[in-house]
């Protein structure tokens, strides 16, 4: 029997962030995860991943003491040998100063993502980078492209609370797969559609679980949901189903783009996205004849050159059609933007220093291979701390990562709770805490809570938080910030305290603060954050990013992406599994079990095409490399398109190298972002 329920809060990279309660069973050991009922957002449901964390938590591989490698690279656990976590810091702290003072503090590249969302876990290892004016690190592997689109028009990362969507007559599912990767958005839309009637209609190239529940499943090539938005658009105007009042309020140049669309017309569409003329007529229809119509956009139509356009593109619909004036109308791509919190005192902003060169998180491969666009007249990367992240197997153009990591005169240390590929790559593993063994607080992109959670079980063995790590290395480097002084808590609370929100001590006594806006501003009704207050048809891309080339002044479909040929005739999805979540439970049983093995979704005629039959050996290549996956005929996606779910480990695949092997790390314009949705590829049977 379960000795205790307590309360957390779910810290993986999820808009859902979930309100937790976890059984615990002893001083170490967790049972059953559950959402928390009284949440209104989570209302009791996670996703199956999650609520058997016990598998992951518990399990017998995770790290329990520091490491020192002393057999070769890439190994695994039994090229190291156990150190104490004193020897270990000083080992670090000796190589970042070695690095220092021999190049220079640029060549420090501290390297985190979001494995854990928590604020002061996830971010003061930029205190570290800040005080020390190592190397920065611009984020671009998941939201860079997403983030710029959708600012470009409405101007901040906000909109329409998600639990309106139970209010909601239509929801249009854009290029997300929530029954996937955030599974709370379908609470929400089921609500909608069992007590008004509302329907379901999911963008996707690939009929996804979430697609599989939807009414209407509109099946674009990959990368073309500019051209499809604009089809949309054109029939809005010309079926006369626009809001002209709103668009003479609250938008810039409505005439202008009534006359940009009138050449863009379904059939124009249906020649490049695949789409049947009338699928698109009947959409448009149905989406301008409904007022409370909510888009819910994911970040998966995003992951492409030209994603930060489609996503723009998209989010113009509502604009057109007023929709954001109703309850249950409008559209929601996240809500991270709205918090307002001030992280001066975790992430050491008053030390950053605008001159530091700052290196883009998706080029790390271009990056350790010493690739000039990225290093410029700067020193070589020699020495790195890794939190949060797993670049070996998560990044694009994977040979040139391994490649890096191979490097004889690169410093490594990898503070990790699993021996994934890029620990084994590392020269010194440091044990890290789980969520559940240390405190921290979250906001979410999918609604408004701040939610905070304080450890309940104890660190399993020697394992440390990422909080400890980043203060011991302080010292041992010479960082010096009133930062490195506090404890998790208080730094939870300063940072609280300076944002004007409750305190640390009230906001766990609560559980969850909603930070929702009222609904006139949420639905912009006093104004975008833009110029005039208006939402952008004509966004300003060359003010967003270097690489505004080609941008299309109006909603378009920029013809940018990694168009197939006829040498690579296939176009690749690499969208998430089900019951990974990134590279994370790829080591635990449950998701083991369901997942496989790597498999590429085809065509049925393409598979007869190549010979192909279910469970054929089959690879796929382009001029970054190759991967051997196994065939799985199916009908829900184009000919031409090839899916492969994951993100497996390397070592899954025969040859030791993972999908991203394929994927480009060419920066997305205007201004970075890794496109993993976009790539050409050739198809053979193995
Ligand atoms: N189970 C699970 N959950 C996860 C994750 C996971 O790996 N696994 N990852 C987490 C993270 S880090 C994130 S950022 C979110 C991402 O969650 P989502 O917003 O769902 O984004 P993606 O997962 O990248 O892709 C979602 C869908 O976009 C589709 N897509 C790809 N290209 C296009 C396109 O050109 N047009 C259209 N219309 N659709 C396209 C893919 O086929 C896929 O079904 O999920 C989080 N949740
Ligand atoms: N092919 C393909 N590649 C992709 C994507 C895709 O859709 N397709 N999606 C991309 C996206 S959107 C993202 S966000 C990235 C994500 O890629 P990653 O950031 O690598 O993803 P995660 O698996 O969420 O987290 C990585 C690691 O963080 C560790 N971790 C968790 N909590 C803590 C902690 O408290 N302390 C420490 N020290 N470590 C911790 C976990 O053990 C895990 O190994 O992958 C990208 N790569
Ligand atoms: S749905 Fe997302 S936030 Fe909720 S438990 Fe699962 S991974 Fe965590
Ligand atoms: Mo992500």
């Amino acid at each position: 029997m379960p000795l205790d329920l307590l309360p957390s809060v779910c810290p993986h990279d999820c808009p859902s962030t979930c309100a937790l309660e976890v059984e615990r069973l002893d001083h170490h050991k967790i049972g059953r995860v559950r959402g928390a009922a009284g949440q209104s957002y989570t209302a009791g449901v996670v996703c199956s991943k999650v609520a058997r964390y016990a598998e992951r938590h518990n399990h017998p591989d995770r790290l329990t003491q520091p490491l020192l490698r002393t057999g070769a690279k890439g190994e695994g656990r039994s090229a190291f040998a156990p150190i104490s976590w004193s020897e270990a810091l000083d080992r670090v702290a000796e190589k970042f100063l070695e690095a220092e003072r021999r190049h220079g503090p640029e060549a420090v590249w501290p390297y985190f993502y979001a494995g854990t969302m928590g604020l002061v876990q996830r971010d003061g290892i930029q205190r570290l980078r800040h005080t020390k004016r190592y190397s920065g690190q611009l984020s671009t592997i998941c939201v860079m492209l997403s983030d710029t689109g959708w600012v470009a028009g409405v101007g901040e990362k906000r909109g329409v609370d998600a639990r309106e969507i139970a209010e909601s007559d239509l929801v249009v599912v854009w290029g997300g797969n929530p029954v996937s990767t955030q599974v709370n958005v379908m609470t929400h839309i089921t609500r909608a559609r069992k007590e008004r009637g509302a329907k379901l209609v999911v963008v996707d190239p690939y009929r996804t679980p979430t697609a599989q529940v939807a009414d209407i499943h509109l099946m674009p090539r990959p990368g073309t949901d500019g051209a499809l938005a604009c089809a949309v658009m054109h029939e809005l105007f010309r079926q006369g189903l626009v809001d002209r009042d709103y668009m003479a309020r609250y938008t810039d140049c409505p005439a202008e783009l009534e006359t940009h669309v009138k050449a863009r017309s379904p059939e124009w569409a249906a020649a490049i996205t695949g789409v049947p003329a009338d699928e698109i007529r009947a959409f448009a229809e149905l989406y301008g004849r409904t007022q409370r119509s909510f888009i819910r956009l994911g970040y998966g139509f995003s992951r492409s050159r030209n994603g930060a356009a489609n996503m723009h593109a998209v989010s113009c619909l509502p604009a057109i059609t007023g929709a954001w004036r109703y309850k249950g109308g409008g559209a929601l791509y996240s809500n991270a933007g709205f918090y307002g919190l001030d992280k001066t005192m975790i992430e050491g902003l008053d030390r950053r220093d605008p001159k530091v060169r700052i290196l883009d998180q998706s080029r790390i491969g271009p990056v350790l291979t010493g690739d000039k666009r990225d290093l410029g007249e700067g020193p070589p990367i020699t020495a790195m701390l890794i939190q949060n992240t797993n670049p070996m197997v998560v990044c694009p153009e994977g040979l040139k990562v391994r490649q890096g990591f191979l490097r004889d005169d690169l410093f490594v240390c990898v503070h990790e709770q699993f021996m994934t590929e890029t620990a084994a790559m590392a020269d010194i593993v440091l044990p890290a805490t789980t969520f559940l063994e240390h405190d921290d607080i979250y906001l979410a992109g999918g609604h408004t809570y701040l939610q905070i959670a304080r450890k309940i079980v104890e660190p399993l063995a020697e394992a440390k938080p990422n909080h400890y790590v980043i203060c011991e290395l302080a010292k041992r480097v010479g960082a010096e910030h009133p930062g490195f002084a506090l404890s998790e808590w208080e730094l939870i609370d300063q940072m609280l305290k300076a944002s004007g929100k409750p305190s640390a001590d009230a906001l766990y006594a609560g559980r969850w603060h909603d930070c929702a806006l009222p609904f006139e501003d949420a639905h912009f009704l006093t104004g975008f954050p833009q110029p005039g207050g208006r939402f952008r048809f004509k966004p300003d891309w060359k003010g967003m990013g270097p690489w505004h080339q080609g941008m299309p002044e109006l909603p378009d479909h920029p013809q940018m992406i990694e168009e197939a040929t006829a040498e690579h005739p296939f176009r690749l999805v690499a969208a998430p599994a089900r019951t990974f979540l990134n590279s994370t439970f790829t080591e635990t049983p449950g998701s083991r079990q369901r997942e496989q093995r790597p498999t590429a979704l085809l065509h049925p005629v393409d598979c007869e095409r190549l010979a192909l039959k279910e469970g054929d050996r089959v690879r796929l290549g382009n001029r970054r490399g190759s991967v051997v996956v196994h065939a799985r005929p199916f009908d829900g996606l184009q000919p031409g398109v090839v899916i492969v779910e994951g993100i497996w480990p390397n070592g899954a695949f025969e040859e030791g190298q993972g999908i991203n092997a394929l994927i480009g790390a060419d920066p997305g314009p205007p201004r970075g972002g890794a496109c993993f949705h976009d790539t050409a590829v050739w198809v053979r049977a193995a």
